[in-house]
């Protein structure tokens, strides 16, 4: 039987980086197409991105698929180049929200066959057969590919329901043993980055937002797909048992919207006794409607990071956020007042925001009991409307347009009303906050009586303090 290698590269080392330096994680969605494939008889690996290209061309795979984002899209085009030069026979094939958005340049590299646009299992599932049988792909639905002549897209796959999605076998889904700490350097939670086994799970597919810099649109569209909680707490079970995996990171854009999904979710993590800890996203509207903190608590939730993103309330609506900054102190007290860590997505660098604001975001976030904050630039991505915009009006700063591999975040990359030099002052002096005594007596609090959580304290102090 034909092998099929599927893997996700680390993007390139951002030496400058304060955040992106330290970001790593598995792919997931590879290892739910993974899953559904195999599932349905073909015969597919998710590789490790360490792997080289060697190891991968020893096993003579005829399809091999890349997830792509942004980030690792410099490496993914080398990778694939250096697969093509090796062998030209093999089909290659990119997934993922920057292969999907920007999927016309993509095939112009010239190292890709096909592109998967948006939701992959499906029509990954049905390319591969398709090349198998060397069918003609136009009438396959979501890819993209070159046709000799010109670049064809064809027609948009249906989405999975949640009757497909919760008919994936949760025991092949992570079939990879090698768990990769992501931000644990970021926040002292209570499993200590030394001993953290993470994997990552993803409930549901889909946000009921169009935030303008968010690409989470282009991929799924706006209807949110849930996962029966059972089959969600069936993977984490899987997960903990049988991978020894103490910490799940849950992908979902917004955990918190629907209550009773939640609800159910953690009533069944408590009812089975599973021990794990475990962080979710979520919007600051949802937050704010959500009243089961209790019960998360007690299923093992340590963290909620909410999508703060400025505290400016003019850029929150023109950004479409669909929140009140007004509620977001109440949430925040509620959250951290059942003992869960706080985490703030925080974006710097909106065209329209000028140093005042700057200033104004620092005192408000001061009074904001944080375990976390990811103080991280504006920065447009495909498939979006600010990319739009910024491509439009020709925004970007110089050196920096499409120049993915700078844009991890880390750096002012388009023209604000304040200068870039502002915005990285700023973001110096919000990540500053983290030696505040404010912060570290609300964090003492957290973490006493749990030396593991101390020492994870004290190892993040000391990073920040040699980058910083
Ligand atoms: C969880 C998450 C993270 C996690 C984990 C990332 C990871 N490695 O998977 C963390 C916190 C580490 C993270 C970091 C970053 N993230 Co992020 N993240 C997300 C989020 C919220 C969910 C991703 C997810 O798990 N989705 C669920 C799974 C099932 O879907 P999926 O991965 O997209 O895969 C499906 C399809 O895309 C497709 N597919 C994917 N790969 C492939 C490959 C093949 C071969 C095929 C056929 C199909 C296919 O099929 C899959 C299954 O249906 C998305 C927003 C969103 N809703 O997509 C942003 C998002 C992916 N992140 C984004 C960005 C920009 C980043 C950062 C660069 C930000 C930064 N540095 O500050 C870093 C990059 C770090 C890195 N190298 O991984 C952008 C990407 C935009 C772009 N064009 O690249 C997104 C879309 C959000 C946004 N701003 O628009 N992120
Ligand atoms: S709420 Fe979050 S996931 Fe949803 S569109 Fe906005 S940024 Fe994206």
């Amino acid at each position: 039987m034909q092998k099929i290698t599927l893997l996700g590269l680390d993007q390139d080392k951002d030496k400058t980086g304060i955040v992106s330096s330290n970001e790593s994680c598995e792919f997931i969605g590879i290892e739910y197409i993974s899953a559904y494939a195999n599932q349905n008889g073909l015969n597919v690996q998710v590789k490790h991105n360490s792997s080289s290209i060697q190891e991968i061309l020893s096993e003579n795979p005829s399809v091999i698929g890349l997830s792509v984002m942004a980030s690792n899209y410099e490496p993914s085009k080398r990778f694939s180049r250096k697969l093509k030069d090796a062998n030209r026979d093999i089909r290659i094939v990119w997934g993922g929200p920057q292969a999907t958005n920007y999927y016309d340049r993509v095939l112009k590299e010239g190292c890709v066959d096909y592109v998967v646009i948006g939701e992959g299992e499906k029509t990954f599932f049905n390319l591969v057969n398709n090349l198998k049988n060397s069918l003609d792909p136009h009438s396959l639905e979501g890819i993209a590919f070159f046709d000799g002549e010109k670049i064809v897209k064809t027609k948009k796959q249906r989405r999975l329901t949640s009757e497909e999605l919760n008919s994936i076998d949760t025991k092949l889904i992570h079939p990879t043993k090698d768990y990769k700490t992501f931000f644990a350097k970021q926040i002292p939670h209570s499993v200590p980055h030394s001993d953290m086994r993470l994997a990552m799970l993803v409930g549901s597919r889909g946000c009921w937002n169009d935030c303008s810099f968010c690409s989470s649109n282009s991929i799924w569209g706006r209807r949110i797909i849930y996962r029966s909680p059972e089959n969600v707490v069936d993977e984490l079970e899987h997960l903990v048992e049988d991978k020894g995996v103490n910490f799940v990171f849950f992908g979902d854009d917004d955990f918190l919207t629907n209550q009773n999904w939640c609800r159910s979710i953690a009533e069944d993590i408590v009812k089975r006794g599973i021990k794990v800890k475990y962080h979710v996203m979520g919007s600051v509207r949802s937050a704010s409607k959500f009243s089961d903190y209790d019960l998360l608590r007690e299923s093992g939730c340590c963290e909620v990071t909410l999508g703060m993103e400025t505290t400016n309330q003019q850029i929150l609506n023109s950004i479409g956020k669909g929140y009140e900054i007004s509620t977001l102190p109440s949430v925040s007290n509620e959250i951290t007042g059942h003992d869960i860590h706080l985490g703030l997505y925080y974006m710097l660098g909106y065209p329209e925001q000028t140093s005042e604001d700057l200033k104004q975001d620092l005192e408000f976030v001061k009074k904001i009991p944080f375990s976390r904050i990811r103080a991280v630039f504006l920065t447009p991505y495909p498939g979006t409307r600010l990319y739009d915009k910024v491509e439009r009006e020709n925004l970007w700063l110089d050196g920096y347009k499409r120049k993915w591999s700078m844009l991890t975040n880390d750096r002012p990359v388009i023209k604000s009303k304040a200068t870039p030099k502002e915005l990285i002052e700023a973001r110096k002096n919000v990540l500053k906050l983290y030696f505040s005594d404010d912060y570290k007596t609300r964090m003492k609090v957290m973490y006493e009586g749990d030396p593991k959580s101390e020492q994870a304290f004290n190892e993040f102090q000391k990073y920040l303090k040699e980058v910083l």
